[in-house]
C-alpha cells in the first residue's frame, strides 16, 4: 500500500498513519480537540452529550484510518468479495462496540473519568441506529460484525432511512408510534457526495434489431432519482480489519429541469420533485413478517438494488477481467427476497448494457447470487402485481417474463406435460391481477437457497419450495443455522460475566472462538465460581429493576423469578398465550389462602416489543398486557408474588440490558412458524433458561445444551396441520383453564371486555389458527415445572452454567464461516501485525 502513495504525499501520509491516541492522555487530548474545534464548543460547558460526541469522533478517527487501510488491502489483494444486501441493518449503538472491538475501552474509561464523566453515562447518550424491524435486521448486523472480525472482504448494502423503526410510547396502556428521527448528529457515517448513481423509474422500452439480427432493448424516458452513498465503518473485534456498510440516500437528480422550473416561478413543483425523490429513503416499513405490496416499497427496493449493483459492477470493471470471471470476484447474498430485483438488474446490465448473450449472462447471474429465506408464513412471501411492475419497471418485467419462459421450458423438459407443476413453480402467479412471486425468482436466480435453522430448512424443502427441490435437486437447498455475535451479546452486554469466563478460560479468546466456552464446565461445581455466577445475574436483575422503577413506577423484587418475552408482537409468537398464562396464575393466586400463597414462587412477567402500526390484533395484545399489569400490580393480595411489566420501546440497546437480567425467557411460537429466532441464543448465552416450543433454533439449542436444561412443551410441527384441520372439521373445545381466563376477562376483571374480544374469539370462534388452546395445558404445566426448578437454586445455577458452556455453536462466526465455505466460496484475507 505504502508504495502506491505518490512520492510527494508519502511523507505526510506516513506521519498520519501513526496519529490517533495511544494512551489515556492522548485520548483526552483528542476529546478536548473535538469538543473545541469539531463541535465548536468550550470545555467549560461540555455536557454528557458533547462528551459522547467528542469521544465518538475520537474513535471514528481511528476507525476510518483502519477502514482506509482495509479497503486498500482488499483492493490490492484483488480477491473475491461478498456483498450482503439487506433492507434492514439493526445496528444499535456504535460507540461501546467500537471501543471494545478496537480494545481501547479501558483507555476511554480512564480518560473520561479524568474529564469528570462516567463512561456508562456517555455511552447512554447515543441514539440507536434502528434501521430494522426485528430478527432479520439484527442478524444482518451480527453478520457484519463477524465478517469484519474474521477478516472477510465484505460490504453491506442498505438504505439510509431518515426515519428508522418508530419509537414506541405506551399511553393509557395503548401503543403510540412516534417518528424516530435519528440523524441529527451521527458521527458514524461518512457522506460520499462524490459517489452517486442515477436511478431510473417508469418510462418505456423500445426494441430494434442490430446488424447481426440481434434484438436490442432500450429503456427510455421516465424519471431519474439520485442515490448518494453514506459509508459506515464496521470494526472487527481484535483485528485491524474494518469493513464498509454502504447506505444509499435518495435525492432529486440535480438538473436544469428543476432549475428551470424554479427560475420560471414554478417553485412549488420544483420543491415537489425534490420531496418525491427524498421520500424513497425517508422511512423504514415497520412490518415484520408481513408483505403489504406498496408501490413506494418496490421503489425503495429497486433504488437500493440498482445503486448497489452499479457500484459492484463499477468496482469489478476496474479489474479489467473478462465478464465470465464475475462470479469468481463477486458473491451477492440476498437477505430474504427484498433485494431479488438484483437478479434481474444484473441480467439487464449484462444483456442490455454490456451486450452479452442471454445464456452467458444468466450463468454469471446464477453463479453470483445466494438467497436466504427467513419465513414460511404465506403472508410474508413477497408478491408484486404485474401492472405495478409494468408501470414502474417496464424493462424488468420483460426480463422476468423471459427468465420465466426459459425456466419453465427447462421444467417442461424434465416433467413433460405436468401443467400443474408449471403453474405451481412459475414466477408469475396467474391471478387477477397477475403477480410476480419474488421467492420463485430468487430461487431460479441463485445457486444456493438456505433456511436459517434445521427445522426451518427442512420445512422449506417439504412445503413452500417442495417443487423446486424436484426441479433443481436437493443440493441447491441447504441450511445455515443462525448465530449471534458474542462481542455485543456477551462481552458488551454482560461485561462481568465475560470477565468471569475469561478468568476461567485463561483469556478472552472465547470471544473469537466461542467453542472455548466449554472450558467453564469444569468449574460448574466450584463454589466460588457458582457464587460469582449467581451474583452477576442478581446484579443484572437489580439494574433492570431500577429501569423498571424509573420507566413504569413499579417496584419489582430482584429475587423473584424474572420471566421475559421480548420480541416483535405477533400472533404466531404467541404473546397472547403468555398473558393468558399470567392471568391463569393470577386467578390461581387469588383462589388460595394467604398461607397457601406463601408457598408460591414469586415472578415478574416482563414483556416488550413493537406491534406493526396496522396490526390490530398485536395492538390488542399490548393493551391486554398493560391492563393486566394495572390490576395485578396494585392488588394487595398479590404483592411481590406476581408483577406484570410492559417495557416500552424495546430496541437493541434495551435488549443489552434486559437479556442479561433474565432467569427465564419465552420462545413459544406455534411449532413450525418461527424460522429460527436469535434472541433465544442471546438469553441462553447470558445464563438464562428457556421455556419454549420445538420450533426454530430451540431444537438445536436443546441438542447442544441437553434436554435437562430447557423447558420444552407443546405440539410438534408435524402435527400442526392435522390439528388445524380438526379445528375446522372435527370437534373442538377450548381448554378448561383457558375458558376460566376468558371468563375473567369477559367479567371485566381487566377493564372493558370488548377491548379484548378479538383475542378471545380468535381462539374460541375463529379456528385458533395458532393453537393457543391446544398448547395451553402443556404450557401451564411446564411453567409449574419452572417454578419448582427455580426453587432449587443450586440445581438452577448448574443448568445455567452447563447451558452457557455448551453454546459455542451459536456464534455468528461459525455461521459466517459456513456461508463462506458452502455458498460464497471465499476465504479470509490475511492481515499482518494482527
Ligand atoms: N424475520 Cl420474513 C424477521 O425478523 N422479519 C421478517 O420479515 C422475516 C423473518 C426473522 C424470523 O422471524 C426469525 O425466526 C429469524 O430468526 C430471523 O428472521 C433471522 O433469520
Amino acid at each position: 500500500v505504502e508504495a502506491s502513495i505518490p512520492e510527494p504525499q508519502r511523507k505526510a501520509w506516513l506521519a498520519h498513519q501513526t496519529s490517533g491516541f495511544k494512551d489515556k492522555d492522548g485520548f483526552e487530548t483528542e476529546v478536548v480537540r473535538h469538543v473545541e474545534t469539531t463541535l465548536a464548543r468550550s470545555m467549560y460547558n461540555c455536557d454528557e452529550q458533547a462528551a459522547y460526541s467528542a469521544c465518538s469522533l475520537a474513535f471514528r478517527d481511528r476507525l476510518i484510518l483502519e477502514w482506509n487501510r482495509t479497503q486498500q488491502r482488499q483492493t490490492f489483494a484483488d480477491s473475491k468479495r461478498v456483498y450482503y444486501l439487506s433492507l434492514e441493518f439493526l445496528m444499535g449503538r456504535a460507540l461501546d462496540n467500537a471501543m471494545l472491538n478496537i480494545g481501547q475501552k479501558d483507555v476511554a474509561k480512564a480518560g473520561l473519568a479524568e474529564l469528570g464523566f462516567r463512561i456508562e453515562d456517555v455511552i447512554e447518550q447515543e441514539h440507536d441506529a434502528a434501521l430494522g424491524n426485528g430478527g432479520l435486521g439484527r442478524l444482518a448486523a451480527c453478520f457484519l460484525d463477524s465478517l469484519a472480525s474474521l477478516n472477510y472482504s465484505a460490504w453491506g448494502y442498505g438504505l439510509r432511512y431518515r426515519y428508522g423503526i418508530f419509537k414506541q410510547e405506551i399511553i393509557d396502556g395503548y401503543q403510540v408510534e412516534v417518528p424516530d428521527y435519528w440523524l441529527d448528529f451521527n458521527p458514524w457515517e461518512f457522506p460520499r457526495h462524490d459517489v452517486t448513481v442515477d436511478i431510473q423509474f417508469y418510462g418505456h422500452v423500445t426494441k430494434r434489431t442490430d446488424d447481426n439480427g440481434k434484438t436490442i432493448a432500450t429503456w427510455e424516458g421516465g424519471e431519474i432519482v439520485k442515490a448518494v452513498a453514506y459509508d459506515v465503518p464496521i470494526p472487527g473485534y481484535a483485528t485491524p480489519s474494518t469493513n464498509n456498510l454502504r447506505l444509499w440516500s435518495s435525492k432529486a437528480a440535480s438538473g436544469e429541469f428543476d432549475f428551470q422550473k424554479f427560475n420560471s416561478g414554478d417553485y412549488e413543483n420544483s420543491v415537489a420533485d425534490q420531496q418525491r425523490a427524498e421520500t424513497i429513503s425517508a422511512v423504514l416499513y415497520p412490518n415484520d413478517n408481513l408483505d403489504r405490496g406498496k408501490e413506494l416499497r418496490l421503489k425503495q427496493q429497486y433504488f437500493w438494488v440498482a445503486a448497489s449493483l452499479y457500484d459492484i459492477v463499477r468496482r469489478f470493471k476496474k479489474s479489467r477481467r473478462p465478464w465470465k470471471e464475475f462470479p469468481d470476484q463477486v458473491a451477492i447474498q440476498l437477505n430474504d427476497t427484498h433485494p431479488t430485483l438484483a437478479v434481474v438488474e444484473l441480467q439487464r446490465i449484462l444483456v442490455d448494457l454490456e451486450g452479452l448473450d442471454w445464456e452467458e449472462a444468466w450463468n454469471i447471474v446464477t453463479n453470483t447470487f445466494g438467497y436466504t429465506n427467513h419465513t414460511v408464513l404465506p403472508e410474508a412471501l413477497e408478491k408484486w402485481s404485474v401492472p405495478l411492475f409494468q408501470h414502474l419497471l417496464p424493462r424488468h418485467l420483460q426480463l422476468i417474463y423471459d427468465i420465466n419462459l426459459f425456466f419453465l421450458q427447462s421444467v417442461e423438459r424434465k416433467f413433460p406435460k405436468d401443467r400443474e407443476m408449471l403453474a405451481r413453480v412459475s414466477i408469475i402467479e396467474e391471478s387477477q391481477p397477475k403477480m410476480v412471486r419474488m421467492a420463485h425468482l430468487a430461487i431460479v436466480g441463485s445457486h444456493k437457497v438456505n433456511g436459517v435453522a434445521e427445522l426451518h430448512s427442512d420445512l422449506i424443502k417439504t412445503t413452500i419450495f417442495k417443487d423446486f427441490v424436484e426441479v433443481f435437486g436437493p443440493d441447491k437447498f441447504t441450511n445455515v443455522t443462525n448465530g449471534i455475535t458474542p462481542r455485543r451479546w456477551l462481552h458488551q452486554a454482560n461485561p462481568r460475566l465475560s470477565e468471569l469466563i475469561s478468568s476461567k478460560t485463561g483469556s478472552q479468546n472465547f470471544l473469537k472462538d466461542l467453542t472455548e466456552l466449554a472450558k467453564i464446565e469444569h468449574y460448574k461445581d466450584d463454589k466460588a465460581f457458582r457464587k460469582e455466577w449467581a451474583e452477576i445475574k442478581y446484579a443484572n436483575k437489580v439494574r433492570l429493576a431500577k429501569h423498571i422503577k424509573k420507566t413504569t413506577g413499579v417496584d419489582v423484587n430482584p429475587s423473584a423469578l424474572f420471566d421475559v418475552q421480548v420480541k416483535r408482537i405477533h400472533e404466531y409468537k404467541r404473546q397472547q398465550m403468555n398473558i393468558f398464562g399470567v392471568i391463569h396464575r393470577y386467578l390461581t393466586l387469588k383462589s388460595l389462602s394467604p398461607e397457601e400463597r406463601k408457598k408460591f414462587q414469586p415472578r415478574v412477567s416482563i414483556f416488550g416489543g413493537k406491534a406493526a402500526p396496522g396490526y390490530w390484533m398485536a395492538k390488542q395484545i399490548i393493551h391486554l398486557i398493560n391492563a393486566v399489569g394495572a390490576v395485578v400490580n396494585n392488588d394487595k393480595d398479590i404483592g411481590d408474588l406476581l408483577k406484570v411489566i410492559f417495557l416500552e420501546d424495546y430496541n437493541v440497546s434495551k435488549a443489552e440490558m434486559i437479556i442479561p437480567a433474565s432467569d427465564l425467557s419465552e420462545h413459544i411460537s406455534t411449532a413450525g412458524t418461527e424460522a429460527s429466532g436469535t434472541s433465544n441464543m442471546k438469553f441462553v448465552l447470558n445464563g438464562g433458561l428457556i421455556i419454549g416450543t420445538c420450533d426454530g433454533a430451540n431444537i438445536e439449542i436443546t441438542r447442544e445444551i441437553g434436554e435437562q436444561n430447557i423447558f420444552l412443551f407443546g405440539n410438534l410441527a408435524e402435527d400442526v396441520e392435522d390439528i388445524r384441520h380438526n379445528h375446522t372439521y372435527g370437534s373442538y373445545t377450548v381448554d378448561p383453564d383457558l375458558v376460566k381466563v376468558f371468563e375473567a376477562i369477559e367479567k371485566g376483571t381487566f377493564g372493558e371486555p370488548n377491548d379484548f374480544m378479538g383475542m378471545i374469539s380468535a381462539v374460541r370462534d375463529h379456528g385458533d389458527f395458532y393453537l393457543v388452546s391446544d398448547d395451553f395445558h402443556s404450557y401451564i404445566e411446564t411453567q409449574e415445572l419452572v417454578d419448582k426448578a427455580y426453587r432449587d437454586q443450586e440445581g438452577w445455577i448448574t443448568k445455567s452454567i452447563e447451558s452457557v458452556a455448551r453454546m459455542g455453536f451459536f456464534s455468528s462466526d461459525r455461521c459466517i464461516n459456513e456461508y463462506a465455505e458452502g455458498i460464497w466460496n471465499i476465504e479470509p484475507l490475511a492481515v499482518k501485525d494482527q
